[in-house]
């Protein structure tokens, strides 16, 4: 509801003569504070979310829950890694599962990794995720069929 007011407030603004041009930078502002506030926010929530590895860690997001394991722990060099995956709270089977390794702090990744899913319901599997540095590392695993999954997000720290 303030949104609808502020801009019939602009509106009332720009019909005043030679308004028009002020008005354009007072919206202009306004979305940019609104994707500070976003970003700044989002920043936030990555300093505080690291996670303690254990293998078989398990985290939500969306519809979905995954646990994670990688083989050897997180370490610098490559990793196969297990994702067991739940869809309401039964094995997703047939889903299309993504996952992507970044450095939240560096603004690189590593080199695509292909996930296949396991003859064991549920099970998801990918070899060779390269950890090229030491650091917060942060994997984002994907998992969707359709409109159906969600998101789950992990961040170790590499040492
Ligand atoms: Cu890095």
């Amino acid at each position: 509801m303030p949104r609808p007011t502020h801009a019939l407030a602009l509106l009332l603004l720009a019909c005043a003569p030679g308004s028009d041009e002020h008005d354009h930078d007072a919206h202009d502002t306004d979305a940019h504070d609104t994707d500070h506030h976003e970003h700044t926010g989002t920043e936030d929530t990555a300093a505080d979310a690291v996670d303690t590895y254990v293998d078989g860690l398990q985290k939500q997001g969306g519809h979905v829950k995954v646990a994670i394991t990688l083989d050897p722990a997180p370490s610098v060099g490559t990793h196969d890694v297990t994702l067991v995956v739940l869809h309401h709270g039964a094995a997703a089977e047939g889903f299309d599962v993504t996952l992507d390794a970044t450095m939240p702090a560096h603004g690189h990744g590593t080199s695509p990794v292909t996930v296949t899913e396991s003859s064991t319901p549920g099970t998801y599997t990918a070899t060779g995720l390269d950890l090229t540095m030491p650091g917060l590392w942060q994997l984002d695993v994907g998992v969707w069929m359709g409109d159906h999954g969600g998101d789950v997000v992990f961040r170790f720290e590499v040492p």
